[in-house]
């Protein structure tokens, strides 16, 4: 799919991509501010759009300005309604949404009829008249709109109206992702974050055009969603966190809520049921779990590794079986991750044991596997899709899989762990994986990152944020942000534009736009802040 992606792309692209390389760097690396009300340049974005063509006069949004989309399409009547959301309160303007066709406005057109820009991609054109998106699908219109956001003035963020002119430089972008799967994921179990928590970061997510929202939902500390066949994993499995506070879960409607904002940002959610260590939540919560049948008391601490279902106790396939199902049935999306990470109260034996007989009940209830790349010790089954998290690149076994047609998701600790330091001044997160700088989190490659993987086994990244030290969305904030753009960045833009210097002369002009967002991010001194 990637690769004929790719393929397409190049072939309806290619000539222009050389060009576009060559334009994208004096964009990025061009420190001069635009004119004192001129438009930002095109392109300078996050992440690095595919192909820019700048060029002509700028469009301007004023008091006149519709917002046009397709008649008869509700979801762009709904994207144009998100559009106008961001807009109407910091330009003062009324920005009617209408049905109505017409060459002026700012303008939703779904139907692109170009398959280079495949189920993501969008073309945006600007000029005097008009600013125009169009895309083949709702997901590569609603990535459009996150450009045109960006290409407008950081104030256009704020919620109160601010002084224009709003004005978006003329030409066009042509737009499609590297991978797929541009994904972050959140740790609720360390420390519990409510439905709106988590909505406010999968609005900040959608800005960068990441599309993949990973839960992890159960772990030593907290057992994070309702299970009617299990209820205490919730009820009593959920009432605490780490250093002891009162944890919380989310009832089957509020996963739904999370369900429901995260379509309307065109992002899958991929809920994670940590198994078989990280499992003292449930195992403290039935006592049948445990080989000794005696329940542990529940865990505030941060250590890992000394927790595990039982694997040869029958009930252990009964409540695995019960908990899928249930999972499954409330997710829409494709995946569904158990886990498998540091069982290192498991037997090699019986981990191979769990996740052999793990694996078909997740596909039984239509659902591909997700799990830490552990998994590949036991046998993933065809399909199953490994989360390298890895620090070295050189894992024999990883690679091996990845040759044998295991599908990765790159999330290496050192580059992609949101929760490490930044450096050694940093109150929060942990530095097992050393300090990552915003530097370090950029430089890297995902096709090549470690050796001996196919580029075509490489489906996408992710940027985890554990919270064993965090519980605020201040706090995930101020170590997510700036580090989430930059593996959103590699996501998305051709490797071709890879450059650091340019990156974060594009990062610098960010740091209003989070500001205006409310967002408080750590000013990394390698960033020329602007
Ligand atoms: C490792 S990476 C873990 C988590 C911790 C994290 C802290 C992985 C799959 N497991 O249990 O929260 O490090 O950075």
């Amino acid at each position: 799919m990637r690769q004929r992606q790719r393929r397409t792309f190049a072939r309806l692209f290619g000539s222009l991509v050389l060009v576009a390389a060559a334009g994208l760097t004096s964009i990025g690396t061009s420190a001069a501010p635009a004119a004192a009300d001129g438009p930002r340049p095109l392109g300078q974005i996050v992440p690095v759009p595919a192909d820019v063509s700048p060029g002509g006069s700028p469009y301007t949004i004023g008091s006149a300005t519709r917002i046009r989309v397709t008649p008869g399409e509700p979801e762009v009547q709904r994207i144009g309604a998100y559009l106008a959301a961001v807009l109407r309160p910091s330009t003062g303007y009324a920005l009617p949404i209408t049905g109505a066709t017409g060459g002026d406005g700012i303008r939703l057109l779904l139907g692109a009829d170009d398959e280079g820009l495949g189920d993501e991609g969008y073309r945006l054109t600007s000029a005097k008249g008009s600013v125009t998106v169009a895309a083949n699908t709702p997901a590569g219109l609603f990535h459009g709109v996150q450009t045109l956001r960006q290409l407008l003035p950081a104030n256009v963020e704020k919620k109160t109206k601010q002084a224009g002119p709003w004005k978006i430089a003329g030409g066009t972008i042509t737009d499609a992702p590297r991978y797929a799967y541009r994904g972050a994921m959140i740790d609720v179990s360390r420390h519990f974050f409510t439905v709106a928590q988590v909505e406010r970061y999968i609005d900040q997510l959608a800005l960068y055009k990441i599309n993949e929202l990973h839960l992890h939902l159960s772990d030593d500390q907290g057992w994070r969603i309702a299970i009617d066949s299990w209820p205490r994993l919730a009820t009593y499995g959920g009432q605490t966190q780490v250093g002891g506070g009162k944890g919380g879960f989310y009832t089957k409607a509020d996963y739904q809520a999370i369900l429901d904002h995260a379509a309307s940002r065109y992002m899958e959610v991929v809920p994670e049921i940590d198994t078989p260590g990280h499992s003292n939540a449930a195992l403290a919560s039935y006592a049948e779990l445990n080989c000794n049948g005696v329940a542990p008391p529940l865990y505030t601490g941060t250590h890992v590794g000394f927790s595990s279902l039982c694997v040869p106790k029958e009930v252990t396939y009964a409540f695995f079986d019960d908990v899928v199902r249930e999972v499954a049935a409330m997710t829409p999306g494709r995946y569904l991750h158990i886990g498998g990470d540091e069982a290192q109260s498991t037997s090699k034996e019986d981990y191979d044991t769990f996740m052999t007989r793990a694996q078909p009940v997740v596909h039984k209830y239509g659902k591909t596997v997700m799990a830490w790349h552990q998994i590949v010790d036991a046998t993933p089954i065809p399909g199953t899709v490994a989360q390298y998290w890895g620090t070295t690149g050189d894992e024999a076994n990883v690679a091996a899989a990845a040759q044998a047609g295991t599908k990765l998701i790159m999330s290496p600790a050192n580059r992609a762990y949101l929760d490490m330091k930044y450096d050694a001044k940093t109150t929060l997160g942990t530095n097992w994986a050393g300090y990552v700088e915003v530097d370090k989190s950029y430089s890297w490659d995902p096709d090549t990152f470690v050796k001996g993987v196919p580029a075509r086994a490489v489906l996408g990244v992710e940027a985890p944020i554990w919270s064993e030290t965090l519980s605020t969305s201040a706090q995930i904030e101020y170590m997510a942000f700036p580090r989430l753009q930059g593996i959103a960045e590699l996501g998305w833009s051709p490797a071709s534009t890879h450059d650091w210097t340019a990156y974060k002369a594009r990062l610098a002009q960010q740091g209003p736009r989070m500001s205006a967002l409310g967002i408080t991010y750590y000013r990394s001194p390698l960033v020329p802040w602007v």
